[in-house]
């Protein structure tokens, strides 16, 4: 639970970094269609709900700074029964100026006229740089005297990559909920005949415990489907002595968990299997225990392809030297993706990796990132020898950067070879 006075605090940092006499503002989503008239579920804006915690669509956040002085201001949908009947209860003026602790909030419906009034005398105005042509219309219309214009979006992106610890116990809380799904998974996969069979088991499992939503559509990919790594079809068969690809994670509360396992279907690793998935583990392992903070993403990507590289040579996976493997880029063929990515309200949250100089940012305290080596070897590669054909592998935890290294958020899921076979004989 996020408390107003932390989206306060929140805001006024905000504030702190716009430049002298400027303004800023924030839309919420608009709701989406999916086609002809029926629309997708409202997911508000992350940087939005970073900053407010509000879910109503038709509402804006307005930022204003003029020399010393600065003011927040919210902009709210206005009471209207027949939209309520259809849509449901709006919270209106009356009751956001009870709730949100900003200095004033109007309707929606009087933004344009107001803005005209806010950006005078001003020298920047700060918007997000993605928002809609016909919205950015109606900003610059306004905004003829605004000197320069700067995106608001990557200023909360930057704050957003330190999680406070609220934010954190919400994605424990999706990641525990992604434990029991995973885990469900592993129980059920062996009597189940489809993959979406398997995909349904897991979601149920998230809405059932109180997840409104996965994070990302879930990938749940049998034998050489996993070779394919956004394969989302899920209508393939579960074949009995393959393994099948789980990368499935909720979202809690707006907060985002992102969990990849591979298990197999009838709840054996044959040997061939087991030796390609303990050097995709080990690898992950090693790659954990170098998380601390000033360590860079550049590095654990680094040493991922080093340990990588290493195992598929004593596999009989890539021919030659080490050295070869890693400057002609050999092991991109069999792992081709970043070893992984910041998380929050996002799955991959839009936080930015180097800071405006160009410099990586290396990891702090708080931050959030996944850990997820794999290996993906098509079932017709005649490179390699025939028993790893047709096999895709991927391990993916998400780790917190605390001050003396780091917390493996989702270690308690199942992942040794062990511990994923005793989930099937348990039941
Ligand atoms: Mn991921």
């Amino acid at each position: 639970m996020i408390q107003e006075i932390e989206y306060k605090k929140r805001r006024d940092k905000l504030l702190k970094k716009l430049s002298k006499d400027s303004v800023g503002i924030l839309f919420s989503s608009g709701h989406k269609i999916r086609s002809n008239d029926t629309e997708y579920p409202f997911r508000q804006d992350s940087n939005f709900y970073y900053l407010s915690g509000f879910l109503e669509d038709k509402s804006c956040l307005v930022f204003i700074k003029k020399s010393k002085k600065v003011k927040t201001i919210l902009f709210v949908a206005k009471k209207d029964k027949t939209q309520e009947l259809w849509n449901g209860k709006r919270l209106g003026v009356y009751e956001a100026k009870k709730r949100f602790l900003v200095d004033e909030v109007y309707e929606y419906e009087e933004f344009s006229s107001k803005l005209k009034e806010y950006v005078k005398d001003k020298k920047s105005l700060y918007y997000d740089f993605k928002l809609d042509y016909s919205k950015v219309k109606v900003l610059k219309r306004y905004s003829k005297e605004v000197q320069s214009f700067d995106n608001i979006s990557s200023l909360v992106q930057k704050m957003r990559l330190i999680k406070s610890n609220s934010e954190i116990e919400l994605i424990k809380k999706a990641i525990s909920i992604t434990k029991d799904a995973h885990h469900k998974a592993m129980s059920r996969a062996s009597s189940l005949k489809y993959e979406y069979q398997l995909q349904a088991e897991i979601e149920y499992e998230f809405k059932r415990k109180g997840a409104y939503s996965d994070a990302y559509t879930s990938i749940v990919a049998c034998g050489n489907s996993a070779n394919t790594l956004h394969y989302i079809d899920n209508d393939r068969e579960l074949i009995n002595g393959e393994l099948i690809l789980i990368d499935a994670g909720c979202e809690y509360k707006y907060y985002a968990s992102d969990i990849t396992r591979t298990i197999p279907v009838n709840g054996e690793f044959t040997p061939a299997q087991k030796k390609l998935y303990n050097m995709v583990l080990k690898t992950q392992l090693q790659i954990i225990k170098m998380i601390r903070p000033s360590v860079k993403r550049s590095e654990l990507q680094m040493r991922a392809v080093k340990l990588l590289s290493k195992g598929m040579i004593e596999l009989g996976i890539l021919n030659g030297s080490l050295k070869k493997a890693i400057k002609k880029e050999l092991y991109k063929k069999y792992y081709p993706h970043g070893i992984g990515h910041w998380m929050g309200i996002d799955v991959h949250d839009e936080a930015p990796y180097k800071y405006e100089s160009g410099k990586e940012i290396p990891l702090k305290v708080g931050m959030v990132l996944t850990i997820e080596p794999g290996i993906y070897i098509d079932e017709n590669d005649k490179d390699v020898p025939k028993k790893y054909r047709g096999i895709g592998i991927r391990i993916e935890d998400d780790i917190l950067v605390t001050k003396n290294g780091c917390e493996n958020l989702s270690k308690d899921i199942a992942k040794s070879v062990e511990e994923i076979e005793s989930l099937y004989s348990s039941l």
